[in-house]
């Protein structure tokens, strides 16, 4: 198996600091919870950003200064969001893949998010896939659903994404698939070989599905866009305490966990 990777999702579009007062909200608080989740054991950050009033953004100037504070303290690989916030217009989403991270998301299908719809037609899909593909940003697959694996197989053969694939199965968002563990096991089962996977569980699936996915050969996810609390009842103190917690379990559990570079030898990503 190849070491684990460790995604922090630092910050997410729909937390707030009503859901856990620690949330990350500035570029400053975003670079140093991010510095702090690679002392944890993270190799990657996923990261969203938000304006003056806290409010989710895809403004270019704070993602740039975001992006550069992170690589200043660290060496992690940064993941820019390109699904923004729910209702974010098509156009902004774009936007920050011209500040050329290494890697972006790209959602593979439209989805129920709540009593919102996470709104992800072809084209749009297509047209983040195709910039990438110009810049040379790993895309993480964002798979929401069973269908979106099907979508992503479909830009394989047009060759919008290349081997290895990347995938992020987001699991137990209220309108996507649930967070059961035969349903990870089922996903698994429905990708083309040689491809790379990783899980997102939402809320209390954080913990059962990265325990499944560092047993597996898979890749975990954590952090407060997914997930706010520690243990039931109990709010996490910082994105890096539960990075600590899945390095920690992998450590016991015989897996050694990536260190940024050789998450980039891993998926296959160039050092900038
Ligand atoms: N905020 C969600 C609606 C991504 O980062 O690419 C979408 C999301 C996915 O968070
Ligand atoms: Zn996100």
């Amino acid at each position: 198996m190849d070491k684990l990777i460790i995604t922090a999702a630092l910050v997410g579009a729909e937390t707030t600091r009503e859901h856990n007062p620690n949330l990350p909200l500035t570029p400053e608080e975003i670079a140093q919870a991010a510095a702090e989740a690679r002392e944890a054991g993270a190799s990657i950050v996923h990261i969203h950003v938000r304006d003056e009033e806290g409010n989710p953004t895809q403004d270019m100037e704070i993602f740039g200064r975001t992006c550069d504070l992170i690589r200043e303290k660290t060496d992690l690989i940064v993941q820019i969001s390109t699904g923004g916030a729910v209702g974010t217009p098509q156009d902004e989403r774009v936007l920050p893949l011209d500040l050329r991270p290494e890697m972006a998301t790209l959602t593979c299908g439209t989805v129920n998010f709540g009593d919102d719809i996470f709104e992800n037609p072809e084209p749009l899909i297509e047209k983040l896939a195709a910039r990438m593909l110009e810049l040379e940003i790993k895309p993480e697959l964002e798979i929401f659903d069973l269908g979106h694996v099907a979508n992503a197989m479909r830009l394989l053969k047009r060759g919008l994404v290349k081997p290895p694939l990347y995938f992020d199965f987001v699991m137990g968002v209220p309108g996507g698939m649930s967070g059961s563990i035969h349903n990870l096991i089922h996903l698994t089962r429905e990708l083309p070989p040689d491809s790379i996977w990783q899980v997102a569980g939402i809320g209390r699936h954080e913990l059962p599905l990265g325990v499944v996915a560092i047993a597996a050969g898979g890749h975990v996810r954590v952090g407060f866009e997914d997930n706010v609390y520690y243990s039931r009842g109990v709010l996490a103190e910082s994105n890096a305490q539960l990075v600590a917690r899945i390095a920690r379990i992998a450590k016991e559990a015989g897996r050694e966990v990536a260190t940024p570079d050789e998450a980039r030898e891993i998926l296959g990503i160039n050092k900038p």
